[in-house]
């Protein structure tokens, strides 16, 4: 489908509404995996007063507080001058969404109404009494929420507080109830969300609205405008955008802003600027302003991918010497330093500045960065991409040394789960977030997501970074996955298992290196190595065994076409499901082959591998669509233990 067709289509606002309706806990009709179960019950609160729903990002505490609090037709929603809009609208639309019908908004209780909902400042006296003896944090972000008795108490620290109050309210809502909790909770790490930073195809901007929407649901404030082939970015920087442009990007930040996410507009100059030019500095300074003019309040130069060991021009060279790390620290923090001090400190509720370094990607202590930590503004902000472009972990020791470096907390710009690289060609990463180390909130000012090309296929892993940086300490792998299938499957535990089937055959996530940092289809690989086992000495069991797998397999895409209600995500991923449904049905042939050459049938043996690899050949031939993807090639799924369970039947056939 070409870009354009996709802009057009409307968002799905109303998807919205229904996530923020569904109750994310499982349901008692619905039968989960051990494993989902064992992490959803690892992780429930209980008190003997029955359980608390999981609420995602995990809360930093929350307990039972008492009975669950009924809802009812009416209700009263008590505001006052400070309560956050974008909060109010939220609680507004959840009560809708549960069936309340008549709210009554209201700067004062009654006393009588069947349901009170306090909304506003944690320090208003009618929010403070009703929070009781539940924490305020005192944390920016934070928030406090009691439901107790007939009143529910929403307290934020700040504005945001109050919005994520509202999103945790919408989590503990289900079935006529809300669930008696209390609730104590903040972020662990400043910074949190996405940078739209990868080459090739940008976002849409139905895509980039549809984000902001995701980044606003899993509490997450930071989306970073950095996408490497939008010309105004990068080669032509020096120019203003087109009018039509602009009012897109004026879309953008207005819905940013609903969000509570902070739109951070990013601007790379580095590889025709020239340092010591005025008119340079004037022409990027023009350009931040006319962004904030827009609305946006946080900025960034990144200086990633260009090269430190040439000048631009030869006033560079006259002021900072001959080219190298040292001086081209030089010059680069001269630059930022004058943009933090005469452009971001002199502008009312501009945020500090935010930079991505030529090094990025490792800890090696060099001229450039010790110049970095010796001269940059101490409020600019530096990111950091680990100990590789795509690092296999992220662990304290790391963390600690790269602040040590660069004199700072930094923060991170994680490539994941990013498809732009040649290793990634073919493929959709979808596995919950891993190996980044639980601790890591005392070394970072943040995370975020560099994601794929594919925005709404990015939602599944960039929801478990969210959680992550939310609350790294609480972060639980199986279950932030399983509550990420469940946001993609607006609820369903059906649509979610087979959400998490599919992410099996496409979990696979390389680094720049040879291997995979997150392995291929941990469930389905060591089902076909046994399965090849079994066969050795129990033929008719092992195949057995592996036609519900083959069936389930076969099954998902139909499942995620009708179930998923997010056509983004559909959009996204139809290759993939395409190739997933020949696959299945491939295999379910090769089974039937290796049956009928049990039974001597080697007649019926043949019709079944010529099936096989029929369907083989047809998974085999859908490759990305280029308008979508930057590394081209055939679409990949559970590779190689499909192909290889295909030449297992030629070869005993
Ligand atoms: O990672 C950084 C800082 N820069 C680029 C990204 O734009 C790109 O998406 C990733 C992954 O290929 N690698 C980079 O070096």
């Amino acid at each position: 489908m070409p870009r354009t067709t996709r802009a057009l289509r409307p968002r799905t606002a109303l998807l919205a509404l229904a996530v923020l309706a569904i109750p994310l806990a499982p349901s008692a009709a619905a039968a989960p995996s051990s494993a989902q179960k064992e992490a959803t019950e690892a992780t429930e609160a209980s008190t003997g007063e029955g359980r608390l729903p999981v609420v995602s990002p995990t809360p930093q505490h929350m307990d039972r507080a008492g009975a669950d609090v009924p809802l009812a037709r009416s209700a009263e929603l008590v505001v006052d001058d400070d309560t956050d809009d974008a909060a109010r609208r939220r609680v507004t639309e959840t009560l809708r969404a549960h069936g309340v019908r008549d709210i009554d908004v209201r700067t004062k209780t009654s006393g009588r109404a069947p349901l009170t909902v306090l909304l506003g400042p944690a320090a208003r006296t009618d929010i403070a009494k009703a929070l009781g003896d539940t924490k305020v944090p005192t944390q920016a972000e934070g928030y406090a929420l009691r439901a107790k008795g007939r009143t529910v108490a929403l307290g934020g620290k700040d504005a945001t507080g109050q919005f994520y109050a509202a999103q945790t309210l919408g989590q503990l809502m289900s079935k006529g109830r809300i669930a008696g909790a209390s609730v104590s909770d903040f972020p662990s790490m400043p910074l949190r969300g996405s940078i739209e930073g990868f080459y090739g195809p940008p976002w849409t901007e139905a895509e980039r609205l549809d984000q902001l929407d995701f980044l606003g649901d899993t509490k997450a404030n930071t989306y970073v405008y950095a996408p490497k082939d939008d010309p105004y970015h990068r080669e032509k920087w020096r120019e203003p955008y087109p009018a039509d442009k602009l009012t897109e990007l004026g879309k953008l930040v207005d819905r940013a802003t609903a969000n509570h996410v902070r739109f951070t507009f990013a601007v790379s100059p580095g590889g025709s600027i020239c340092y010591s030019d005025p008119a340079d500095v004037k022409a990027l300074t023009a350009k931040l302003q006319a962004m904030y003019d827009l609305g946006v309040r946080s900025f960034s130069v990144p200086l990633d991918d260009i090269s430190y060991t040439k000048w631009n021009c030869a006033g560079d060279k006259e002021k900072f010497g001959e080219p190298g790390r040292g001086p081209a620290a030089k010059a680069q923090v001269g630059l930022l330093n004058t943009i933090q001090r005469e452009f971001i400190a002199q502008r009312e509720g501009a945020n500090p500045l935010q930079m991505v370094p030529t090094e990025y990607g490792d800890l090696t202590d060099t001229a450039y960065k010790q110049t970095m930590r010796a001269e940059l503004d101490p409020s600019v902000e530096v990111m950091w991409t680990g100990t590789d472009v795509v690092p296999p972990e992220i662990t304290n020791s790391q963390a600690q040394k790269a602040a040590e470096l660069f004199g700072r907390k930094v923060f991170v710009w994680d490539n994941y789960p990013v498809n732009d690289f040649a290793r990634t060609a073919g493929r959709l990463l979808l596995a919950p977030y891993d190996k980044r180390e639980a601790g890591l909130s005392g070394h970072l000012s943040g995370i975020v997501s560099n994601p794929m090309n594919q925005e709404a296929a990015s939602k599944l892993a960039v929801f478990t970074m969210n959680d992550f940086s939310w609350n790294d300490r609480g972060y639980e792998r199986a279950r932030s996955g399983r509550q990420a299938a469940l946001y993609l499957a607006g609820g369903d535990e059906r649509v979610a298992d087979a959400v998490q089937t599919f992410v099996d055959l496409n979990h696979a996530a390389p680094t720049f290196g040879e291997s995979n940092w997150q392995p291929q289809s941990p469930v389905l690989g060591p089902k076909l190595d046994a399965f090849w086992k079994q066969y050795e000495s129990d033929p008719s069991g092992a195949v057995r065994a592996l036609r519900p797998v083959a069936r389930e397999i076969e099954r998902v895409p139909g499942v995620l076409r009708s179930g998923v209600p997010d056509p983004l995500f559909l959009h996204d991923a139809k290759q993939w499901l395409d190739a997933t449904e020949l696959w299945g049905s491939a295999l379910g042939h090769g089974l039937a082959a290796l049956a009928a050459t049990q039974e001597g049938d080697s007649a019926s043996a043949a019709k079944s591998v010529a099936a096989m690899e029929s369907l083989a050949g047809q998974a085999r031939a859908i490759t990305v669509d280029p308008a979508e993807h930057h590394q081209l090639g055939p679409v990949k799924i559970a590779d190689p233990f499909l192909d290889e369970f295909v030449k297992g039947v030629q070869d005993r056939t």
